[in-house]
């Protein structure tokens, strides 16, 4: 018993379960929370995941047909329906809500002392997602707690996934090809773009990582690329490994994004960068949208302001951006500028990993 209450305090082993629902964000987070966890914090990490085929493609060191399987000190695990809770983590996360197999509840509402279960939710930047953080609530039947901790961009929040010694954003002279990536749903508006790229000044490479990207692109231009319009190369590439993707953004001019995990690795590259927010059914994203948007652009000069605004909401509403794209691209200098000092800013807190460690002890 003495033991076991040892092993709690330092909260050693952790199990990460993470069900893929479409895309890549969720193995994307899971995946850098674990190896996180375990090359900074030294705990032993377990990430169950249903869907090792998205995995291999983030890290390719993972072998999508292994049940087990070790890779930079995370032990990956496929998480199938026959799941067989052999043994209870002290911390439990469960990323976005996606249910644990029952068994493992069954197993940890058994153990004594109990785990520290957290719900890892989507990140916003709404402002009740602050008053929401921490939270408890009880399981209805069993003797089990779930705590929810949310992402954020302020400190009454869990914070942003970011390693350490990530280096701050390279200011440097405006390189004259402009350099961009697409990294985009199937509803933002990719042909006003490509127009837009044709018309540049500048010579322009766009990169293209397959998936909706690339079918916005070949519906718009046909065929299979790369494409050459105007000036500007508009060039199909593969889905990166993660650290390659992260180099990727810190490398173009410009960067369009999506998601979430994909749009916080933007804000630490510093480079200029269009959002596009995950849509959801009820619209519920234009809200979303719009608290980033008031924090982000809080400190930004008023007429920069109103053009990133203006570029945004365009791109997230399908709307043509010729019209904000120009001035956006005559202000990447400034908005550069900008985004180093919105990226100090955010590594002035704690990032999530800490913070979850933290918050777990704290529950002890
Ligand atoms: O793929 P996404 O659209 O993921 C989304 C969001 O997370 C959304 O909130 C969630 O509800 C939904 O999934 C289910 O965008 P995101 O979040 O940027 O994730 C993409 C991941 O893929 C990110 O970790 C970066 C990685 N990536 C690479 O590793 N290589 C690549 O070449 C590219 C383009 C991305």
């Amino acid at each position: 018993m003495g033991r076991d209450v040892n092993m709690l305090t330092m909260q050693l082993h952790w199990d990460i379960f993470c069900r893929v629902i479409d895309n890549y964000g969720d193995i994307g987070v899971c995946w850098r929370l674990a190896r996180q966890l375990a090359r900074e914090h030294g705990k032993t990490v377990r990430l169950w995941v249903d869907d090792l085929d998205s995995l291999a493609l983030i890290c390719p060191e993972c072998a999508a047909d292994l049940p087990i399987q070790r890779v930079r000190d995370v032990e990956i695990r496929r998480w199938t329906e026959d799941f067989i809770a052999d043994r209870v983590a002290e911390v439990v996360v469960e990323a976005f809500a996606c249910e644990l197999p029952p068994v493992y509840i069954a197993a940890m509402a058994a153990t004594t002392p109990k785990p520290c279960w957290i719900n890892l939710e989507y990140l916003t930047a709404e402002a009740w997602s602050e008053g929401c953080h921490g939270l408890a609530s009880p399981h209805p039947t069993l003797p089990l707690l779930k705590h929810f901790f949310f992402p954020g961009f302020s400190p009454a929040t869990g914070g942003l996934l970011r390693e350490a010694g990530l280096p701050p954003p390279v200011q440097r002279d405006e390189p004259q090809t402009l350099e961009i990536s697409l990294f985009c749903y199937d509803t933002a508006p990719v042909g006003s773009l490509l127009k837009a790229l044709a018309a540049s000044q500048r010579p322009v490479v766009c990169h293209v990582p397959p998936g909706k990207p690339l079918a916005s692109v070949q519906t718009a231009l046909g065929g299979n690329g790369p494409w050459q319009c105007g000036s500007a190369i508009i060039q199909p590439i593969p889905f990166l490994p993660l650290d390659d993707y992260d180099a990727l953004l810190r490398r173009c001019t410009i960067n369009f994004v999506r998601g979430e995990d994909s749009f916080v690795r933007a804000q630490w590259a510093g480079r200029p960068f269009v959002w596009q927010i995950y849509p959801q059914d009820d619209a519920a994203h234009h809200i979303k949208l719009e608290a980033f948007l008031e924090r982000y652009c809080a400190a930004m000069e008023a007429e920069i302001a109103e053009n990133v605004r203006a570029l945004f909401i365009a791109w997230n509403s399908g709307h043509d951006i010729a019209a904000t794209w120009q001035a956006f691209v005559a202000r990447t200098p400034e908005i550069s500028r900008h985004n180093a000092g919105w990226a100090a800013h955010l590594a002035g807190q704690a990032d999530l990993t800490t913070s979850l460690v933290n918050f777990a002890a704290s529950k002890v």
